[in-house]
């Protein structure tokens, strides 16, 4: 049975219990034994489905196992025993008797409550968090010097009424064009992208994903610059030292910014410079209800003559995981999140899916005929590669099977991150009804808190940092380190068998439970959050904060930058 199923289990049966026990309070005197007996082996199954889902990880069951059950369990045999005791002595209508079912009908609806109100580890502490104490370092001390030979690149954030290659005109916010420019840098060039801010009255900023950037750049409204607003400016420079495919995208109320347009790719190409044949670069991202691969909302058509090596990068701007699929050639998976896997091998029929804000680049050698790249839910984007313009458009397949990368590869030690670790931290996500921004709302949890009301996972520079991922909710959460990448060290309890895997947006999927590893390597107060923007919005955010950084900049209430 698996993880969620049994998280379901266990709340349809705490409310049976609880319908249980009421009725045979209601009929205490006729039927109410067997009302009682039945309520009984409900919660005596429930006892199972905790003991099990304990077993999948702590966190899952904690208050489960320690209170919320066991107390069911105790007012229950003891709603019977009395409701027994009463029925031989023939006092049917006996108020003690009926007193106690009541009670365990109460003691069940209790631990639905522990479970779905506090929450694991129990409710969050009241004070928030302050970087802003003195001494130390400022995130506006982590930045990058300007220098003479840096790439310029200039970005207008501004509305824009798009007309895409389907005739159809939406009202975008966009950095020039839809989705913005791809930006490209060779392997230690330095980038320096001056943002400029027309018309977008929010407020923007540029965060560049999967770049381990100096702090300062980062990009996040409220914790590392202030939004840019209309008429403002700010510069953006780092060194492109990770080759890969990465994206940018406002950090600054981006759950509405990037959902309207304000993103584009980034792809750092190997010292040598571009890889050789077709090298195409495809976010993928719903705006309003049009899906839009690329930067068309058709399929396109690329001639390929066979033979040529095509490199895709596939690239997840959405807030849900997508489903890619490629019909009419295998394929290697050859990176992840902008890192290159060891030993990647042929993968025909089998979906990719790509978590919101991640990246999967794929690579083959083009065959004779030609070869689609469907999105599943978006029949009208696509993408087919042909030898001939006249060449027949391959059907979109829609494969069964999911590539898994945790089997994925060839294994290879990674010595940087082995050793002693210096300390380790769990993070609980789950859905709690919580105040919000000063307004009650069932919000998306870390710890039982909600951003900013969440203490911050402090490390040491040159720290090995474990972190636990729990996901006690019923919906996906894609984790999002800035600044770095982590390594997975296991998935439900089960280590990688393949090659290493590095990302730096993981699904942690309803009952997941991922333990990954983060080397302290970049200086500064990092956001970490659930990259559907709805959730981050809705608190499912926290910092990883180095000892001796503060920040200058604010967010919420009485301040202009909305963090998500
Ligand atoms: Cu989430």
């Amino acid at each position: 049975m698996t993880t969620i199923a049994l998280l379901g289990l266990d709340l349809i049966l705490g409310l049976i219990a609880v319908a249980l026990w009421a009725y045979a309070a209601v009929r205490a005197q006729t039927s109410g034994l067997r009302w009682a007996m039945a309520g009984l082996l409900v919660v005596l199954v429930r006892l199972v489905t905790v003991l099990l889902l304990a077993d999948r990880g702590w966190e899952l069951a904690a208050e489960r196992v320690t209170v919320g059950v066991p107390l069911a369990l105790l007012a229950g045999t003891a709603a019977l025993g009395l409701l027994i005791h009463a029925r031989r002595r023939n006092r049917t209508g006996s108020t003690a008797a009926r007193t106690a079912l009541w009670c365990a009908a109460g003691a069940s609806a209790v631990s639905l409550v522990l479970t779905g109100v506090v929450g694991y580890p129990g409710w969050p502490g009241a004070a928030g968090h302050n970087h802003s104490h003195s001494g130390g370092v400022a995130v506006t001390d982590l930045r990058t010097p300007p220098i003479g030979a840096a790439r310029k690149v200039e970005l207008v954030a501004q509305t824009q009424a798009v007309t895409l290659p389907s005739g159809r005109v939406v009202d975008a916010w966009t950095f020039g064009s839809l989705p913005g420019p791809t930006l490209t840098a060779r392997l230690g060039e330095t980038l320096e992208v001056t943002l400029r801010n027309r018309d977008i009255t929010g407020g923007v900023t540029l965060h560049w994903h999967g770049l381990s950037v100096p702090n300062g750049e980062d990009g996040v409204a409220g914790v590392t610059q202030n939004a840019v607003f209309p008429g403002d400016s700010f510069v953006y420079r780092f060194r492109a030292e990770q080759p890969g495919t990465f994206w940018y995208h406002t950090h600054q109320h981006g759950r509405e910014g990037i959902a309207r347009g304000l993103y584009g790719a980034l792809v750092v190409q190997p010292a040598s410079g571009s890889t050789a044949g077709v090298d195409l670069v495809l976010p993928f991202h719903t705006i309003g209800k049009t899906a839009i691969l690329g930067g068309s909302d058709q399929v396109q058509r690329e001639v390929v003559p066979g033979g040529t090596p095509v490199r895709l990068r596939l690239v997840n701007t959405d807030q849900q995981p997508r489903l890619f699929a490629l019909t009419g050639a295998a394929f290697r998976v050859v990176a992840l999140d902008g890192v290159d896997l060891n030993g990647p091998t042929e993968v025909s029929n089998q979906a990719l899916r790509v978590p919101a804000g991640g990246r999967y680049d794929i690579a083959f050698p083009m065959p004779a005929s030609p070869v689609r790249l469907s999105v599943e839910g978006a029949r009208q984007a696509g993408l087919v590669l042909a030898a001939s313009t006249d060449a027949p458009e391959p059907e979109a397949s829609q494969p069964t099977t999911t590539f898994d990368p945790t089997t994925y590869g060839t294994p290879k030690p990674v010595p940087e991150m082995t050793g002693e670790f210096d300390g380790s931290t769990t993070i609980v996500l789950d859905r709690l009804p919580r105040i919000l921004n000063g307004r009650p709302a069932l919000a998306q949890t870390v710890n039982g808190g909600v951003f900013p009301d969440v203490p911050p996972v402090l490390v040491t520079e040159g720290d090995l940092l474990r972190m636990r991922v729990v996901n006690r909710s019923f919906e996906t959460h894609p984790m999002h380190p800035h600044g770095h990448h982590v390594l997975v060290l296991s998935v439900n309890g089960r280590a990688p068998t393949g090659s290493p895997l590095w990302l730096d947006t993981f699904d942690v999927q309803p009952g997941e439970v991922w333990e990954v590893a983060l080397r302290a390597d970049n200086p500064g107060i990092w956001m970490d959050h659930c990259h559907n923007l709805e959730h981050a919005a809705a608190g499912m955010m926290f910092h990883l904060a180095y000892a001796g950084v503060n920040t200058p900049f604010t967010h919420g209430p009485g301040s202009l930058n909305t963090t998500e």
